[in-house]
């Protein structure tokens, strides 16, 4: 297998990995974006597709008022006896909850909570009898006692009824490093292993390991841990770590973990967040485990996205606590999307707002909007209190574009007048000047700065220039990263395609 990194770029974070029948699938967190849980498949480790979503009706995640930041946070996808699992926990609401289908591209089920697991980032494996145990990091979510750590912790559950059969039971919890979590268990050989992660999702994360002949421990730290980590390095690649190990066919190990690739002069900000990455395992004879340093090693070429609206929307749109297909209308105006404004901008909760993730460091979006009937733009979010957007109103006489930078607490606005009529949006991410003594030390420092430009015919004007390094994972705090989105306020507004382009210079 030959390693693609970022594997599976925007953000795509806590990834974990199954084989079946000679197909990968990777499943990622979502938080309070619908659909929950994207199922990614391939044959080669190399090109990866989108072939579903697990969390595709709001029944399942029942995510209509979870907080930003919480909501379906890192899954585990398994499979056994023809039925496919997906463990996660749904954060602030339903809690640990374990979905199946006997297809990774679904349906899923409605999604069975395992009331006994209190804590985050559930594990399932099988032992040696057959019984189900669920390894998982015990953050305690809720009650007198939120926010306490428990350590890694593990049950033996009846999957039928959810109940919980024995436990919870202690388990290692790493070498002293902050927030132990995301735990797997592996049987390999004589020893169950026992991978976590340690050092938090930021830059201290990393990878560590721990074996013992039973399931249930007592287990016996690895010489050195972690095993993988970035810390400290100029590596492109920070914050490795919360990572799944899969066994190739021909023997090899490659671990899926997240990452995230800062830019500016210290390498200070992600604006894409948590991506997945790849890299090799290696066993050495005393049975302990060696990870290659996490490369990037980007697919050549730019991306190209011309997405029209003449056929039923992908697997790939996002929509914000609500679904896509509640707020997609591709009948009223046959090859174009019209959403309709319910009064709710894009600081609320529920906007009207269809998305898809920024999947490259410089990235161009562009939309013609048709504002005749309704306000509605163009944006690109981390959350409600983070997000920067172009808004058209068309009264007839003339198209009002309105961009808009909002931080927390902080909000600038530029506009201008352009033609009534279709009016072109765009938001365009440019790279941050290079290192060298002669540039912009402030600007030097910035993941990207954004361009908000609006066209009508050949008249273009470009209303602002805001530096991006607002809007990535180390200043916004909703874990997610940048989704680029077509969104209405009031009224009906149509919109022609969706066009992004993207590349890693
Ligand atoms: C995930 C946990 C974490 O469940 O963040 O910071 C949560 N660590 O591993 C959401 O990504």
């Amino acid at each position: 297998v030959s390693l693609r990194n970022p594997l599976i770029p925007g953000f795509n974070p806590d990834p974990s990995v199954v084989l079946v029948d000679g197909t990968y699938y990777v499943v990622t967190s979502t938080f309070e974006y619908l659909p929950g849980i994207p199922v990614y498949a391939s044959t080669d480790f190399e090109e990866w597709t989108q072939v579903g979503n697990v969390i595709t009706r709001p029944e399942q995640g029942e995510l209509e008022t979870i907080t930003t930041g919480l909501g379906v946070w890192a899954p585990t996808i398994r499979h056994r006896d023809g039925v496919f699992y997906v463990i996660v926990t749904i954060a602030g609401g339903r809690g640990c909850v374990l979905f199946t289908a006997e297809r990774p591209q679904g349906p899923w089920s409605d999604g069975l909570v395992l009331d006994g697991v209190e804590g985050i980032d559930p594990d399932l494996t099988w032992d040696e009898d057959g019984t189900a145990l669920v390894t998982y990091s015990g953050l305690v979510m809720k009650g007198e006692d939120i926010g306490k750590h428990g350590g890694i912790r593990q049950v033996d559950v009846d999957l039928e009824s959810g109940d919980v059969l024995s436990g919870p039971r202690d388990l290692w919890s790493g070498s002293g490093f902050k927030f132990p979590e995301a735990p797997h268990l592996y049987r390999r050989g004589e020893w169950w292993y026992l991978m976590i992660a340690e050092g938090g999702t930021e830059r201290g994360h990393g990878a560590s390991m721990a074996r013992s002949s039973n399931a249930r421990g007592p287990f016996e730290p690895a010489p050195s841990n972690p095993f993988l980590s970035a810390r400290s390095t100029s590596r492109p690649i920070q914050n490795t770590g919360h990572g799944d190990l899969v066994e190739t066919p021909d023997g090899r190990t490659i671990m899926v973990l997240l990452g995230v690739r800062p830019r500016g002069g210290t390498q200070a900000f992600s604006a894409l967040g948590r991506e997945t990455f790849a890299t090799e395992v290696r066993w050495r004879d005393d049975g302990w485990p060696e990870a290659d340093p996490v490369q990037l090693t980007p697919r050549e070429g730019a991306v190209e996205q011309d997405i029209r609206f003449d056929a039923p929307l992908d697997g790939g749109w996002l929509a914000i606590r609500r679904t896509p297909e509640s707020i997609a209308d591709l009948e009223s105006s046959p090859g174009s999307l019209t959403l309709t404004g319910d009064g709710a901008d894009l600081t609320a909760m529920n906007p009207v707002f269809l998305g898809r993730r920024q999947l490259n460091q410089t990235a161009a979006a562009r939309t013609t909007i048709d504002a005749r009937g309704g306000v509605g733009g163009l944006a690109v979010r981390y959350d409600e209190r983070t997000v920067y957007s172009l808004t058209a109103a068309d009264d007839g006489v003339a198209t009002t574009v309105t961009a808009e930078a909002r931080v927390p607490g902080i909000v600038q606005t530029w506009t201008a007048s352009l033609p009534s009529g279709p009016v072109e949006l765009r938001l365009e991410s440019e790279p941050p000047p290079a290192f060298g003594m002669d540039a912009d030390f402030v600007e030097m420092m910035t993941s990207d700065f954004v361009n908000f430009i609006a066209r009508s015919g050949d008249e273009e004007t470009v209303l602002a220039r805001v530096d991006g390094r607002y809007l990535t994972a180390e200043t916004a705090a909703s874990f997610t990263g940048r989704v680029i989105g077509l969104f209405a306020v009031t009224g009906i507004v149509t919109f022609d395609a969706y066009r992004y382009t993207g590349s890693e210079d």
